[in-house]
């Protein structure tokens, strides 16, 4: 009976450990033209098993993925599936860089090209130092503190796990 508890526990915080994230592309803009996507992804950390998401008016634009170079020179003849949807979500499945482009008109030109570098999925970092906050920074604070709790809770239920074995 613990034991079967001690495993729920460990099933149920797991996930809470890796924490997928859905990203808006463009956040409260979405995907059109006069974003600069360079700098809407500057500062975001994409990792394996977090998603995209592409808002934007159906018809009026798409999204392409395509290689580096095709993003470079907003080469539209790209082999993968054109997305039409206006909510397109892209799930995150393997670290490297990923390009995407809207392939309608010149909208690439214009700058409608979205480069990521997605980078393996998340590894709990080191709880940060009490000695260390300056103040500045409370929500991301927030967040590391709460990953923080839910990483120890999980490393609490497996190494219940590992006595009861
Ligand atoms: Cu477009």
């Amino acid at each position: 009976m613990a034991l079967k508890l001690a495993l729920f526990i460990a099933m149920a915080t797991v996930p809470a450990i890796v924490g997928a994230t859905d990203f808006i592309v463009g956040d409260e803009d979405g995907w059109k033209l006069g974003v600069n996507y360079t700098e809407w992804a500057e500062d975001k950390d994409f990792r394996v098993g977090d998603r995209i998401v592409f808002n934007y008016v159906k018809g009026k634009h798409n999204v392409l993925s395509v290689s580096g170079p095709a993003f470079h020179s907003c080469n539209k003849t790209a082999s993968s599936q054109l997305l039409t949807t206006g909510n397109d979500k892209i799930e995150l499945t393997k670290a490297g860089r990923k390009w995407y482009i809207c392939a309608i008109g010149d909208h690439c030109d214009k700058g409608m090209k979205l480069f990521i570098d997605v980078d393996e999925a998340e590894v709990p970092a080191p709880a940060p130092s009490p000695t260390g906050g300056n103040g500045n920074s409370g929500n991301s604070a927030n967040i590391i503190a709460s990953f923080t709790c839910s990483y120890l809770v999980g490393l609490a239920a497996i190494w219940a796990m590992v006595i009861m074995f």
